[in-house]
């Protein structure tokens, strides 16, 4: 049996099939280009960060390239940051000025994304941040940038977070109300109570009220679960977890958040990039586990995305041609198969075969338990070369072992001496 998460509101059935989708965070901070915190890390008053509102001007901003880009890594459907924390808006929203159309670029840049990302097939997510270190009704807590400031802080007192609520409920309304179908809403997220501050959280948003609002206006819509009210999907950022996430006792549907190099907007001198290989790896492991996953490129100040991720996508995108086949479709294996040291299995229910994806090469042979007897025919997917499958292993063949001693279910498969793909390299296991 495999596991099956069971349904909720929102229409998940072609996000479980589809895995792999794209984060865009592209905002403000892609000028500073030292983190999308980088207002709240270095304290910024609203006043001296002005200086990137002024300055925006993506030149080369080009939505086709970026989709065309998302479409050949493999990734099926894309989720970009209509707001991030620093109040900042892709979009023309008609109840703030801080939204790009006022800045240099001159225009809504979330439409063309939008209209771009249908032309290539991609799904449409927003992701859209709770907090706001902007808006003047947003009072302070523990990662605001005048956290620190006293004078700011005492006008806290005069504040009114239920107005910002109301921003937050109507900008939500812009949303799925002018751009069409959106399959995906990701917020982000609730703060914790300190000491020193308040939490935010459901009471603040008005999280009810906000989810009965989406519901009425795009029922099959995919939400997340940072409203501190759980919906369609848990969303574990920058790990990946142990084993299918589960809520209380049972498996949800889930995606994991990662980043290329650590920092989510455009960071210039980060240099904790991941490898090809590694990007596939958390690619597979979420699969293996039931899981998707969202990797995420921070777009440039001029608009576009840098070389260090055109060519993690198009790696990606290379071994993705010959081996999708053991991510789309496809989910945990039944616990009867164990998963051999060094590889992640992912099965496909309606072919009903196995995907084992080798992360370490070994020498000649790879032994599985549970698989004996099981399988009618094995090869490597890159190919379509065939496996062989030993019946007597090389300790038996050797008068090590006596045939006796092999258990039934262990079926050993005899892999050539070089590793077939550089990346990560497939068997493809048909089950009888
Ligand atoms: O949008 C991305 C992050 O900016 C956001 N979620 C993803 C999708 C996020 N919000 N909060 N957090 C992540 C966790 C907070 C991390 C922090 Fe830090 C640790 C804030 C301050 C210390 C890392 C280092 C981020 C800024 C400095």
């Amino acid at each position: 049996m495999t596991l099956q998460p069971a349904k909720t509101m929102g229409d998940t059935d072609w996000f479980v099939h589809d895995r792999f989708g794209m984060f865009i965070h592209w905002g403000l901070y892609a000028l500073p280009a030292r983190h999308e915190w980088v207002k709240s890390v270095e304290r910024i008053d609203t006043e001296t960060y002005d200086k990137y509102f002024k300055h925006f001007d993506p030149d080369l901003y080009d939505p086709d390239l970026w989709a065309s880009a998302a479409s050949e890594a493999g990734m099926k459907y894309f989720v970009v940051t209509t707001k991030h924390h620093e109040g900042f808006t892709l979009f023309d929203s008609a109840l703030t000025d801080y939204k790009a159309p006022n800045t240099p670029a001159g225009r809504d840049l979330l439409k063309p994304m939008v209209e771009g990302f249908r032309n290539h097939n991609l799904r449409v997510g927003f992701y859209h941040s709770l907090l706001d270190w902007h808006h003047p009704h947003y009072t302070l807590d523990t990662h605001h940038p005048m956290r620190d400031n006293a004078e700011y802080g005492a006008k806290d007192a005069e504040k009114d977070v239920r107005k910002y609520a109301e921003y937050l409920h109507g900008q939500t309304r812009e949303l799925l109300t002018n751009y069409g179908k959106v399959d995906i809403l990701w917020y982000d997220f609730s703060v914790g109570r300190t000491e020193k501050f308040a939490g935010k959280g459901r009471d603040v948003w008005q999280s009810e009220q906000l989810i009965q609002l989406i519901r009425s206006l795009q029922p099959h819509i995919i939400l997340n679960d940072r409203l501190e009210i759980d919906q369609d999907v848990k969303t574990p950022e920058q790990y990946q977890p142990r084993e299918w996430v589960h809520v209380d006792g049972k498996p949800v549907v889930w995606e994991a958040c990662q980043t290329f190099s650590g920092s989510w907007g455009y960071h210039r001198d980060e240099s904790s990039w991941k490898s090809v290989t590694m990007l596939l790896q958390m690619l597979v492991d979420s699969v293996s586990k039931g899981g998707n996953l969202l990797l995420n490129v921070g777009p440039t100040g001029r608009g576009e995305f840098d070389q260090r991720a055109l060519a993690r996508l198009k790696g990606m995108g290379r071994w993705m041609r010959l081996h999708s086949r053991s991510i789309y479709g496809c989910t945990q294996a039944p616990a009867e198969f164990s998963t051999p040291q060094d590889c992640r299995l992912t099965y496909n229910p309606k072919t009903n075969r196995i995907y084992v994806h080798v992360f370490a090469w070994p020498f000649r042979h790879l032994h599985l338990d549970g698989f004996g007897g099981r399988v009618e025919y094995a090869q490597l997917l890159n190919d379509a070369s065939e496996v062989r499958m030993l019946e007597r292993i090389p300790e038996e063949s050797y008068g090590q072992m006596k045939p006796a001693e092999k258990t039934k279910s262990l079926l050993t498969l005899e892999l050539p001496i070089q590793q077939p793909d550089e990346d990560v390299s497939v068997v493809e296991l048909f089950l009888k």
